[in-house]
């Protein structure tokens, strides 16, 4: 560590403090990744974490029912095949507690948490200009200094409740799902209101439903939502996993969503109406989010598209037994997988229980919240808990919260208003040594989380390396390099139907945020590549810089 005197916004000298090599901010699965890896590198590196352990999106979003979409055998590390070999998964699709059973395992096997701060959240990031160095304040007043800044911080971190009137009146329990508590929580009994049905609402639900009295869904957009064919693994199974994981993770490494699925090798318009269904069908019996990828065209070609839509609203009609109740889930108003395509488990079928009523927010809003419930245009809905599953301030929100100030007067807010600009997602012109990670401008929430996170870290890392090697002590994106990445990210969506969903992906869930696609959708392998040219290049688009001068 170096001793440095760092400098506020204004000039001012700051008192003394060590300088590290990197800060991290969050431990979840990119922030434990970053410190273990940089740790292994020899580097100077700290972690500062909100929660009071490891695990960030599997460790505060722990509500009933809580699944990962992506399988468990690829949605786990790749840095270690001795790590790979020890751990065996149950099911198919894990838990939210096996998942974190598998963090905390990665947290202890590597010693990770004894590099973190816990109950620490960073409150303010300023960069010092004169020294180079990024100084964090956390919200108990501590500052940690260091030459790198990672943001690792979360694509879906930052809760949003509805600003519904009266929200704060209800007098019986409110849980969200994205904080739930950590001790149980006893619904039996209980009537139960739930507002949100996105996935954490759809994977809650049915398990909500089989505790409480009566569970109420307060329904304002309908979303779609294939079924997770869930199933415990067995000893062949695990035999065969191991036998396959190093091909499957080859295969990963450089796919479309970052594992090793496919899509049909025909679009959906070449191929004959019995084939498509067949291959749907196929799909659906799969199960879950990778429906929206059963033909190549079916995100790109509204022809394509319609055919996936209507074959999953014939399954929905099929499954639940009230034509009304069936209608009302069917979404009228975006193509199929524009909104993430939720995997769910019995969500259907819930709605044909006697204790479970839809409440059709578009044909009958909440006018209040009251001590007692919820009241609508039409109806009374008396309750003794409220679940909250109403979404995050996604790709941006965890950054903005902590706004970080770069040079030369640069604020993240003030830079982002008119949507986020990025370069690769992981740069940010005007914040020099500033990681971003699974953020916006990255294919992130569009890929497998752990694969991404490992090549963020891994790419992030080089870049800190060569500075370090070269007695650099400045890298910032260029922001014409930044410009153009950003363009090219939005004529890649445009040629999608993405853009016609209001959508998190677009920042259509949060009043007054400027509406532009976030992620990065032109597959995560050809990311990839892209990364590994501009790195190879010497990290092409970035100005690297000395306090001499530059390079
Ligand atoms: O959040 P969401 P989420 N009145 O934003 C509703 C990942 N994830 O936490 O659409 C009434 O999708 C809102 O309605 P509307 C996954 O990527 C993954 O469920 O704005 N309703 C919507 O229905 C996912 O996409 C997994 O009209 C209100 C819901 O709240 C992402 O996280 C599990 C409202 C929010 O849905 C986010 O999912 C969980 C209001 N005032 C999450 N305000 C898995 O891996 C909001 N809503 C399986």
């Amino acid at each position: 560590m170096n001793p440095t005197s760092a400098h506020d916004q204004e000039g001012n000298q700051m008192s003394a403090a060590p300088t590290r090599d990197l800060l991290v901010v969050g431990a979840g699965i990119a922030g434990m990744y970053a410190v273990h890896k940089a740790t292994e590198s020899g580097l100077d590196v700290l972690g500062l974490e909100a929660g009071s352990d490891v695990g960030g999106t599997w460790y505060f979003n722990r509500y009933p029912g809580a699944r990962c979409d992506v399988e468990s055998v690829d949605y786990s590390y790749s840095f270690d095949r001795e790590l790979e070999k020890e751990w065996q998964w149950s099911e198919r699709f894990a838990t939210q507690a096996e998942i974190w059973s598998y963090l905390d395992h990665v947290a202890d096997r590597y010693r990770i948490r004894e590099r973190f701060l816990f109950d620490t959240r960073v409150a303010d990031a300023v960069f010092d200009e004169a020294t180079s160095t990024w100084s964090v304040t956390t919200e108990a007043g501590e500052t940690h200094r260091a030459k790198f800044l990672m943001m690792a911080t979360g694509s879906l971190s930052e809760p949003i409740k509805p600003r519904l009137a009266g929200v704060d009146s209800f007098a019986g329990e409110t849980y969200f799902t994205a904080m739930w508590p950590h001790e149980p929580v006893d619904l039996t009994g209980k009537r139960v209101g739930l507002i949100g049905t996105g996935s954490s609402g759809i994977q809650a639900a049915p398990i909500v439903a089989r505790q409480a009295r009566s569970l109420t869904i307060f329904q304002r957009t309908a979303n779609y939502t294939v079924p997770a064919p869930n199933r415990v693994f067995t000893e062949e199974d695990q035999r065969k996993i191991q036998e396959e994981y190093p091909h499957r993770r080859e295969v990963s490494a450089y796919a479309a969503a970052a594992s090793p699925h496919v899509s049909h090798t025909k679009k959906a318009t070449e191929v004959d109406a019995e084939e498509r269904r067949a291959a749907f069908e196929a799909r659906w019996a799969e199960g879950g989010v990778l429906f929206s990828k059963t033909f190549p065209d079916q995100s790109s070609d509204i022809v394509a598209n319609d055919y996936a839509r209507e074959f999953a609203e014939q399954k929905i009609r099929e499954i639940v037994q009230d034509p009304q109740v069936a209608d009302d889930l069917i979404p009228k108003d975006y193509p199929i997988g524009t909104k993430r395509i939720v995997t769910d488990s019995g969500y259907y079928e819930m709605f044909n229980r006697d204790n479970v009523e839809l409440v059709n927010l578009r044909r009958d809003p909440i006018t209040e919240v009251t001590d007692w419930g919820i009241k609508t245009e039409q109806g009374s809905y008396e309750l003794d808990v409220i679940i909250f599953a109403t979404g995050f301030d996604a790709l941006t929100g965890a950054l903005t919260r902590i706004d970080p100030k770069g040079a030369r007067g640069a604020r993240l807010s003030d830079v982002w208003a008119d949507g986020p600009v990025t370069y690769l997602g992981m740069g940010i012109p005007g914040f020099p040594n500033l990681f971003s990670i699974s953020g916006p401008g990255a294919p992130g929430v569009l890929a497998n989380m752990m694969t991404h996170s490992e090549q963020q870290v891994d790419w992030c890392l080089a870049l800190l390396q060569t500075c370090h090697e070269q007695g650099i002590d400045t890298a910032e994106p260029r922001q014409d390099a930044a410009e153009k990445w950003t363009e090219h990210l939005e004529e890649v969506a445009s040629k999608t139907l993405f853009v016609r969903a209001a959508s998190w992906y677009m920042g259509a869930n949060i009043e007054g945020k400027k509406q532009t696609f976030m992620p990065y959708i032109g597959g995560f392998g050809t990311f990839r590549k892209m990364c590994d040219d501009v790195r190879d290049a010497g990290f092409e688009g970035y100005v690297l810089t000395t306090n001499g001068g530059g390079q």
